[in-house]
């Protein structure tokens, strides 16, 4: 297991470098150019520039999260060739600085969607949180009326310049239906896994989160069986998941344990974290220890240490601790302990390991 940070660059993280050197075990950043708008190639020197920032700190920049695909190409459009020459011109210039893992996901206009980004939590700690009630009575565009007034609820996805194009967007949509956007999945990866393949890169799909359809748009990395189809679509060991224990988790059916010792050889990336999942279908992120959410953590570790997992980790978002000021679920704090969390986890599977090799 190989660990990572994700990290959302100079300027825009506050979060130094110098800081998450001094998590133990963390050797590279998982990245990003967040201000490039889905569908443009990546600049060079600006990929360039990144490697060298992580250079400094002695961090690999070996997985990237996330090249975004452009909406046309999840709709199908007659604009979406074009958009899919970029997205080949941005995997090659990630191979030159020597990029292992690129995550992406293919989720209609929304990537996370949460209806509370700081709810209070027992011990005074705050995580985002999803109140099934409120997703699935509200209009979306009411709720882009509410986001709109409150800066405090910006998500991906939710961002005001996009608020403009949602409607437009929500219309596009109704003409897709979950199958189409399986063949528009499908379309896509063909063109870009061979790219993928000559540059020794591995895609890794993130899967929906939360992994339902939401607001009437089609979702598909929802569960294993989905999973499975995913994978047949392209037979290629570079094209991969990134295997979230919290999105696929956050819905009690689905078995994490289970996906990983199917999947073990797609899974180049993994983000673990914990959900607490209530009785309504209503969820909230909480520290990574197993006693504190829904899902084990423990047992998800134990499966990847079973595998002998040599691909990269990340713990994923994190509640916000210590009244750090931070983006939503992506603190500092929290996310370090999750790391020792998991650490303490994978070194203990170690041990007993060798323990048991002297018997
Ligand atoms: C996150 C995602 O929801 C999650 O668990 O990890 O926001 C993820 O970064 C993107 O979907 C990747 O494309
Ligand atoms: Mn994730």
């Amino acid at each position: 297991m190989r660990m990572v940070f994700r990290w959302y660059g100079e300027g825009n993280d506050r979060i130094s470098l110098r800081h998450i050197k001094q998590i133990p075990g963390v050797e590279g950043i998982v990245w990003a150019l967040h201000d490039v708008p889905a569908g443009e190639e990546w600049p060079m020197h600006r990929i360039d520039e990144v490697k060298e920032q992580a250079d400094r700190y002695g961090f690999n920049i070996d997985v990237v999260e996330s090249v975004n695909v452009h909406e046309d190409i999840k709709l199908g459009l007659p604009s979406r060739d074009q958009y899919i020459e970029n997205y080949k011109r941005t995997i090659e210039r990630l191979a030159k600085v020597g990029v292992k893992v690129i995550c992406y996901n293919f989720m209609p206009v929304f990537d996370w969607t949460r209806t509370e980004l700081f709810k209070e939590l027992e011990d005074g700690s705050t995580a985002m949180f999803y109140e099934k009630a409120i997703v699935e009575s509200i209009d979306p565009m009411e709720l882009v009326e509410k986001i709109s007034g409150n800066p405090n609820l910006s998500m991906p996805g939710w961002e005001p310049e996009r608020l403009k194009h949602l409607s437009k967007l929500f219309d596009a949509y109704k003409n897709v239906a979950e199958e189409d956007l399986w063949q528009h999945l499908q379309y896509f990866l063909e063109q870009i896994i061979p790219v993928a393949e000559q540059h020794d890169i591995k895609m890794a799909i993130h899967p929906d989160d939360p992994p339902w359809s939401i607001f009437g748009l089609p979702r598909m990395i929802t569960n294993q069986e989905n999973m499975r189809k995913l994978l047949s679509l392209v037979d290629s060991p570079h094209h991969g998941i990134t295997l979230c224990s919290g999105s696929l988790g956050s819905n009690p059916d689905n078995n994490v344990v289970e996906m990983i010792y199917e999947f073990a050889e797609r899974i180049p990336f993994a983000h673990i974290r914990n959900v607490k999942i209530y009785e309504n279908g209503d969820f909230i992120e909480t520290s990574h220890r197993t006693s504190d959410g829904s899902l084990d953590v423990c047992g998800i570790v134990k499966a990847y240490h079973d595998i002998g997992f040599t691909g990269y980790a990340r713990p994923d978002h994190g509640r916000h601790v210590f009244d750090e000021e931070c983006r939503p679920g992506y603190g500092l704090y929290d996310r370090a302990m999750g790391i020792m969390y998991l650490w303490g986890i994978w070194d203990a599977l170690e041990r007993a390991k060798q323990e048991d090799a002297k018997c």
